[in-house]
Parts: C-alpha cells; structure tokens; sequence
C-alpha cells in the first residue's frame, strides 16, 4: 500500500481545478483551505470538529452506534423552488418550467453575495464523482463550499476525494459547483444554474437540495441539459431490482415526485404472502439512464448514498430503511427522545421530549421532528445494496414507471400503448404537492416525469428529447403509471401500499414477459382484478373496483387540463405530444 504521504498533493493533480480553486479563494477571502482526500479517518477528523463546535451532536451510542444530529436553521429545512434558476443565454432555454435570469446578471448578483464571505471559515474543495468512478455513464463535479456539514453529506452521497479528481485530470472537465451558507438569510439565498457552462452557484441555505450541490443541482439539472445533447437521459427516478420465486431478475426505474415513497419503493419489503420473491436496491432518487449496445435501455445510479425522508420511517413501512438507519446515520432536524434517541413522527416507540428546533416538545409547536427531516446514510449500509449499483456497465431496465399523489382520477396502475403514448403518460404526471419544498403541501401540481423541479432545460424540448430517445431503442422499456395513493368516498387510502406494491411490481414484470394478461382501457392496459395476485391480501371488491376504474368524463376534463398545461410551451411542445393528446381524446369520444 502506497503511505498517504507519498501521493502528490491534491491541488496539483489538475490545473483547471486549482486555478479555478484560487480565483474563488480570491473572491471569497477564507481563513484556510482544505482539499478533501475521502479518506475515513478525514471524515472522522471532520465529525470530531463539528461536534466540538456544536453542530452535531451525538446520539445514544448504545441505541444508535456512530450517529448523529444536526439542526439546521429553522426557516431552511427544503428546496426553495421560487429561488432557484436556470441561466441560459436564450430565456426559451430555460422554459416556462423553470425561473429564468440572464447569465450575466445573475454572475454578477452571486459575485456580490460571495465577495468575501468565506472571511473567518474554512473552504473546502470537494471533488466527486457521480457514478461508479470507472464507469463511462458517470461524470464528476468540484463542489467549493465552507459548510463541513456539506462536506460530510457529500461524502456520504458521491465517490468523493482523490480518485474522482485524479479522473478529472484525466478527463480534462468538470463541473464547478460553489456553495456559501452565507447568512442562512432567506433574503439572501438563491440557486443559480448555468448549464451552458457547466456551472453551479448556491448561497444562502445549508439544505440537502439546495447544498449538496451533486444531487438535484448536478445529476439533475445540469445533467439533464447535458444528457440531451449527449444523448442520454438524467432522471428523478429509483432504480430496483426483483427477483421473482423463479429466479428471473429484472430492473425497473421509477419516478415520483419527492416525499411520495421512492426510497420505500426502492427498499420495498415482499409481503410474507408472496414468498420467494427478493428485492435489491440499486438507486432511491436518481437515474442515469444510456442506450446499451444491444438496443435496451441501461440506468446506473450516479449517487453512493441515501438523503431519505425520516418521518414514517418504522419496522412495517419500511424494515429495511428502519434497519439501515439504526448506525452510521446523520439525522438532520428530527426530535430527541429523553435518553438521546433520535425520535420521528411514525416512529412508534420512545417519546419526545426535545423537539427538531432543540426546544422542549410541546405539541402545540407542531410536530416533534421536522416533516421534511432527513437521513443521510451510505448506500452499503442498506442490507439489500445490489452489488451491480457498482458496475460501469449500469443495468438493463425492462420498465419506466411514472407515479404521483391523487386522490382521485389515476387507477391504482396503467401500460401505455407504446413508447410515444408513455411518453404522454410521463408527461402528464400530477401530484399533491409535499414537504419536501417550501410552499403549501396537499396541493394538485402538473409535475412531468416528476421533473419539474429538477429539469435544466424547456419541457419541450425535453420531451422532444424523450421521443428521440424511443427511437434509438431498438428493445424499450414498456412505460407505466401507478397511483398508491387513490382514496375512497370516505378519504380513506383504498390501497394498503408499501410491501403490497410488489403486487402490482409482479403485474408488470408479467406484462414485460408477456405472462400476464390485461383489459384495454381509454388511457391504457389495465389489469383486470384477477390479473393482479391478491393472495393473503384482504382487499374489498368495491375498493378493487374503484382502484381499477376510468371515468371518461373524469379523463375528458383531465385531457383538457393536460392539453392546458402543454400549450404554456407554445411551439417548443412537439408535435408528438399533441398528437398522443389528440389519439387520447379520440379514444375518450
Ligand atoms: O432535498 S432534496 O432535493 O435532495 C430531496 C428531494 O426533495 O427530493
Ligand atoms: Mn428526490
């Protein structure tokens, strides 16, 4: 083994990083710099230093080995979707789906907000990689940052250190993502993209998706700008592997929008009525998804770790998630039991007694940990980590699933005719909004692909993009919509959900293998009640009913809405989209 001491130094690996490293030096004026290696004992070094000064604590070692809480600042605890820009030189770039400011303005706003304001902290270059480090699919990122919380998040998140910047220097680029927490000012925060130069500028905020700038900033919305004119596609999707009781294994992706249970779907749990069956994780958040040599579709996952929603985290919601968290997890805005347990609404064992802001609990403050609190945790310590998450070649993907949050109108699940009508499926995704963003949860939103937070580019050209990419498959994915969360007359949820959405898993997997059998709707293949394996699920007939019902006058008024909200990207909407609008609305008379 070669001694640490005799490797060359960080800063002089590649040239561009550490010009680029001392022209922000320049600009921000720290006290010290601090290139990050990724070693364990570095994160170690940088755990003892946040505790000594306060902003990790340790939790119960006994209980939670290795595990710790931070408080962030009460008014930043989710993506702030009203301050966060996409610059392109072109406005219709951007699109109506994104805000938009020229890119020299918005240079000039962040060059004042960061003029000196590294004074007194350290900075901290992080070179990662998203991706397997030797994998052709993945691409690598410098994120410059004075948080050592988000030194720590993204160790836990990327290949960070050494290797992803010795792969840069071989590479030649990168991209430049720098972060300041600023004041923690809501006044002065905002999250500036310039995917035209492969930039990221965020200030103003410590959150998990506004700071961990490999996340939705990189492997999102840069990459989707760059995956479109590469010809791939970055996507807010999980990736999972089941294997069926005879051993066949097959990989799907799906997308939701945030805080709807991908990392419950990811890590789903068989039901005991369905023996045999076993689910890996390979991704929980996103996918990277490349045109394979033999003409399917391949995902790799481009993160290493998992930034989960804590609330109703439990052994029955998901045992697996519960399991993972239990050491070597970093709990952020969750609340303290009186014996220095982490404590979440869902939870079902323990009390409050200090809540997320480090105040006695009083349910009159609302609840004990924050709705948007988070774990972040290493995907090895998931006990269903795929070992193929690791390979460069990705895994192949058999189906696209696309999900949102209603009540009412989406059937419990639906096949798309063919690529192009998925497509439109995708496209027109909806979902009560949630607590991952700050903004008014509960509320019906358009959320295509359940992108519309994270696309760096116009929607239209982005679907243009996804049609392209149907041709260039010879063997597609079959695409599909689910709905877990339909609700009855009474507002009650009519499908049990969690483990019992393999069910409806087996139903597709069937379907990609042609061994299941379906009705034709308006809006789709719909499995009939005794296409679905219900064994050891008590489910009433009416309940299954409704699940598997489409109103025509529902979807009449919903392909209005659709058609709605696709005119807002005038001529950049493709001809292909209003053609499948036009084929649904013919079908629905
Ligand atoms: O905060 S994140 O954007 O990382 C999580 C999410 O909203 O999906
Ligand atoms: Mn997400």
């Amino acid at each position: 083994m070669i001694s640490p001491s005799t490797l060359p130094p960080l800063p002089t690996l590649s040239k561009a990083v550490a010009e680029w490293a001392t022209s922000v030096r320049e600009l921000t004026t720290p006290d010290a710099i601090h290139w990050v290696e990724g070693s364990d004992a570095e994160h170690q070094s940088f755990i003892d230093q946040l505790q000594s000064n306060g902003e990790l604590q340790k939790l119960n070692e006994a209980h939670y080995p290795n595990c710790f809480l931070a408080r962030s600042h009460p008014s930043d605890v989710a993506r702030v979707e009203h301050l966060t820009f996409v610059c392109t030189t072109n406005r219709d770039d951007a699109g109506p789906n994104n805000n938009w400011m020229p890119p020299a303005e918005a240079y000039a706003k962040m060059q004042e907000l960061f003029k000196g304001c590294m004074k007194g902290r350290t900075l901290y270059v992080v070179p990662y990689c998203m991706g397997p480090i030797d994998s052709l699919y993945s691409r690598c990122g410098v994120e410059i940052t004075d948080s050592a919380y988000v030194v720590i998040n993204m160790m836990l998140m990327t290949r960070a250190g050494r290797p992803a910047l010795e792969r840069i220097a071989r590479e030649g680029n990168f991209v430049r993502g720098l972060h300041s927490i600023g004041e923690l000012d809501p006044n002065r925060r905002f999250i500036m993209h310039f995917p035209e130069e492969l930039s990221i500028q965020s200030f103003g905020s410590g959150y998990g998706g506004n700071a961990l700038l490999g996340k939705k900033c990189h492997a999102l919305r840069i990459a989707s700008y760059q995956a479109r004119h590469e010809g791939w596609l970055a996507e807010h999707m999980l990736i999972v592997g089941l294997t069926s009781p005879a051993g066949e294994t097959h990989y799907v992706v799906a997308a939701f929008p945030s805080a709807c249970g991908k990392t419950n779907l990811a890590m789903l749990i068989p039901p005991d009525s369905m023996p045999g069956w076993t689910v890996t994780t390979v991704g929980d958040d996103i996918a990277w998804l490349h045109p394979g040599p033999d003409g399917r579709l391949y995902a790799i996952n481009p993160e290493a770790g998992y930034f989960g929603v804590v609330p109703g985290t439990n052994a029955k919601t998901n045992r697996n998630a519960f399991k993972m968290i239990q050491r070597d997890t970093l709990f952020t805005n969750v609340a303290l039991t009186a014996d220095n347990r982490p404590w979440w609404e869902g939870l079902e064992t323990g009390k409050p007694v200090i809540d997320w802001q480090g105040r006695p609990y009083d349910p009159a403050n609302g609840p004990a940990a924050q709705p948007n609190s988070r774990f972040t945790v290493s995907a090895k310590r998931n006990p269903r980590y795929a070992s193929e998450a690791d390979s460069p070649s990705g895994v192949p993907i058999s189906a696209i699933i696309f999900g949102g949050r209603r009540r009412g109108v989406a059937p419990l699940v639906y096949e798309a005719r063919d690529w192009n009508h998925g497509v439109l499926v995708g496209a027109s995704v909806a979902s009560e909004t949630t607590a991952a963003a700050i903004g008014q949860a509960g509320v019906l939103r358009r959320d295509p692909m359940a992108m519309k937070p994270f696309a760096g580019y116009n929607f239209g050209d982005y679907w243009a993009h996804w049609f392209a990419m149907g041709q260039r498959l010879k063997d597609p994915p079959k695409i599909y919509h689910v709905n877990w969360f339909r609700r009855g007359a009474d507002g009650k949820l009519l499908w049990p959900g969690f483990g019992d959405n393999l069910r409806v898993l087996e139903w597709i997997l069937k379907r990609c293998t042609s061994k299941a059998a379906a009705q034709e709707s308006h809006i789709g293949h719909l499995p009939r009640p005794a296409d679905l394996n219900l064994q050891g699920l008590s489910i009433a007939q009416p309940a299954l009913d409704e699940l598997l019902s489409v109103r025509p006058e529902e979807w009449r008024t919903e392909a209005a809405d659709i058609g709605k909200f696709f005119e807002q990207f005038g001529a950049r909407t493709p001809a292909a989209l209003w053609a499948e609008v036009k084929a649904l609305q013919k079908r629905l008379g």
